[in-house]
């Protein structure tokens, strides 16, 4: 590796599994995800003894699950909570663990006492809001405002990049004030490849609180979950790996701890009583087993999932988005709230229009149970009138407004079905093969009569189902995923003779609930990913066309130009400034701009970084690289036909 390799964090260099992954078919694209994903479990490179099965990261997710059952053991959620935060997928599968763990402990007579932040609030669950990130500030207030009156505070904040400020700003926060909080960070780079570039308006960078983290550690009050996962396979698209180890890990913790507290209450230990004294060897050795479930699920998935066709669906999904059509998911429980986020990483990472890739929940807002509930009636204006007048105002702001905030399958039917044609692709998400929601059958058959691209992903969740498997009778095409019988599950199931607790009921179930998620999770993201591939939003492992909408996103821009135009960092800085602001020349007053100014017109512009990359490797003026961009829309395309006259380029890819 060269000095400038190094400094690169993991989490932003290129896989060498997928440098090709923009010219491979579909069936070899799975292939290749798959691999990648093994690394989740194999480790990756020197790192491999950093590996999530390492022993110091299994220790550190059992001590993090003690301090979940001291919370849960108090059964005061007013006073004392779990809370997970995190930007963009980070967030939003903080959210989903929060809710998946809340309705766990509903089911037991506990009161929830999970919550969740994300930056850029509700609305940043559904759609991209990446600029909130930037901000440490906003994250200190988010966590004020939720952390109101409690007393102890178990607070985990994710970073797959150890990267995003606001998370920054709220881990410095717990610091600060250790005595109500332990902070817990997560994320997937070497603490020393953690981010330290300026953060505009404050002292810190994401490097110094991780250092005064390490610390805290040290002294026993805070952690540092952080196994080393390898590239993406999409470089920096950190929704894929980053995304799923998020997930098991959020799972692992807060699962063995609901385990440790079934097994604490039958063995009548009180409530005040420090879990470090009861709390066995045997919470590690579940956290083990938890990890290998999940990693058995990677591992059957794909195959699973090639055997049913899922490279046909990406072709499919590839298929309508080059005719300018659409890619529909529509799921029930948490299984469609996965397609809303999946859909959501869409816009920043392709370029994508919310449009092109967008998922819809059967229950809509009630069934995601968000904070803030109905955010489309949220963000309409208030209105002073009498209630008639307001609901009428309501419904038809409904209709041309915020349309992009709407989730449920009722506003597909009505809105959008109508519209479908035989070049949409529509995929029907649900976890049971023998049941199907009444609501999910009708719209089936009209969905079918419409648009011949209709295919079920149904990821299984119950071990033993022997019911009738009615799917053929709806769908032609089923990609369905058995989730395996491995030694965590075996464990609640043979341990006969014994009364089982209310763990052992829930907690099987709950795991593979889990493991039926991630499933679905995987096949989402390479129907999504393989799409725009398919639409040439990718150069060789490279993502060509992103939003430059925060400051990690506007650093990841200049290295995609510097690295694939192999320029300097100055000439590639220069480029993006010009595409950006439309411009010939970078004026010293357009140098001297805050970051926080490019990416607020990152947020909206569209093709910055194809254009460029024109712009540095033909050293031409602005128009001409956007009259090369309307002339081969397809970005791949324009840079192919670019490289193919540029001997220094061709000079660069051939070695
Ligand atoms: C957070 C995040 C990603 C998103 C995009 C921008 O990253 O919002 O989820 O895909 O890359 O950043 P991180 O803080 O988890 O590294």
């Amino acid at each position: 590796m060269t000095d400038s390799e190094i400094k690169i964090p993991i989490t932003e260099t290129s896989n060498p599994l997928t440098v090709d992954i923009d010219i491979s078919s579909s069936y070899d694209l799975v292939g290749l995800l798959h691999q990648c994903d093994s690394e989740i479990f194999e480790g990756w490179d020197s790192y491999k003894s950093n590996n999530i099965f390492s022993d110091d990261l299994i220790f550190n997710l059992q001590r993090v699950s003690e301090k979940v059952v001291d919370i849960l053991q108090k059964r005061n959620p007013a006073c004392e909570s779990v809370v997970f935060s995190g930007c963009g997928t980070s967030g939003r599968i903080g959210f989903l663990t929060s809710k998946s763990i809340n309705n766990l402990l509903r089911n037991i007579d506990y009161k929830p006492c999970c919550e969740y932040i994300i930056a850029g609030d509700d609305k940043a669950l559904l759609t991209s809001q990446e600029s909130p990130e930037d901000s440490p500030q906003a994250g200190v207030k988010a966590l004020q405002q939720i952390c109101k009156k409690k007393k102890k505070v178990l607070y985990i904040g994710i970073s797959c990049g150890l990267s995003a400020p606001f998370v920054a700003g709220q881990l410095l926060y717990c610091m600060e004030h250790l005595d109500i909080f332990t902070p817990v960070l997560v994320g997937f780079n070497p603490v020393e490849q953690a981010r330290n570039n300026p953060i505009e308006g404050w002292n810190e960078t994401f490097l110094s609180v991780v250092t005064k983290l390490s610390d805290v550690q040290s002294a026993g009050n805070g952690f540092i979950i952080n196994p080393i996962l390898g590239p993406e396979a999409i470089t920096g698209s950190s929704r894929m790996k980053g995304g799923t180890a998020t997930k098991l890990l959020l799972e692992i913790i807060m699962l063995n701890a609901l385990r440790q507290l079934s097994s604490s209450m039958e063995l009548g230990f009180v409530p005040d009583e420090d879990a470090s004294h009861y709390l066995t060897a045997d919470g590690a050795i579940r956290c083990n087993h938890l990890m290998h479930m999940y990693e058995t699920v990677c591992k059957e998935t794909y195959p699973q999932a090639l055997s049913g066709g899922l490279h046909e669906v990406i072709d499919w999904a590839g298929t309508s988005l080059n005719a300018g059509r659409h890619v529909y998911y529509i799921g029930i429980d948490n299984i469609g709230v996965l397609g809303l986020v999946d859909a959501s990483e869409c816009p920043p990472t392709f370029g994508a229009d919310v449009n092109d890739v967008r998922g819809f929940l059967f229950g809509g807002y009630t069934a995601l149970e968000n904070r803030e509930g109905d955010l489309v009636i949220k963000s309409c204006p208030p209105v002073q009138e009498i209630i008639p007048i307001e609901d009428t105002m309501r419904r038809s702001y409904r209709d041309h407004q915020g349309s992009e905030l709407e989730i449920g399958a009722n506003y597909f039917v009505g809105t959008i079905l109508h519209s479908l044609t035989p070049q949409d692709t529509v995929i029907f998400l649900t976890s049971s093969c023998s049941e199907l929601n009444p609501a999910m059958k009708m719209m089936v058959q009209i969905v079918r009569g419409k648009c011949h691209q209709v295919v079920v992903f149904v990821c299984y969740r119950d071990a033993n189902d022997t019911h009738e498997d009615i799917m053929p009778q709806f769908f032609s095409k089923i990609v369905r995923i058995r989730i395996p019988v491995t030694p965590y599950i075996r464990s609640f199931m043979e341990e006969e003779g014994k009364k089982p607790s209310w763990f052992d009921l829930l907690g099987v179930h709950a795991a593979r609930r889990f493991a039926a998620e991630l499933s679905c999770k995987l096949l989402l993201n390479a129907v999504s990913t393989g799409a725009h591939i398919q639409k040439g939003k990718v150069y060789k492992n490279l993502m060509v066309d992103l939003k430059l909408s925060n400051s990690k996103l506007f650093q990841r821009g200049i290295e995609i130009v510097k690295s694939l135009v192999m320029c300097s960092e100055d000439t590639a800085r220069a480029s993006v400034l010009r595409s950006l602001y439309g411009t010939n020349v970078v004026s010293e007053e357009l140098k001297k701009m805050p970051v926080s100014e490019h990416t607020r017109i990152g947020s909206f512009k569209t093709k910055v970084i194809p254009t460029s990359l024109i712009l540095a490797s033909k050293g031409c003026l602005i128009h001409e690289a956007m009259e090369i961009l309307l002339k081969f829309p397809v970005i791949r395309a324009a840079l192919a036909q670019l490289w193919s006259v540029s001997n220094k380029t061709m000079a660069h890819f051939s070695t």
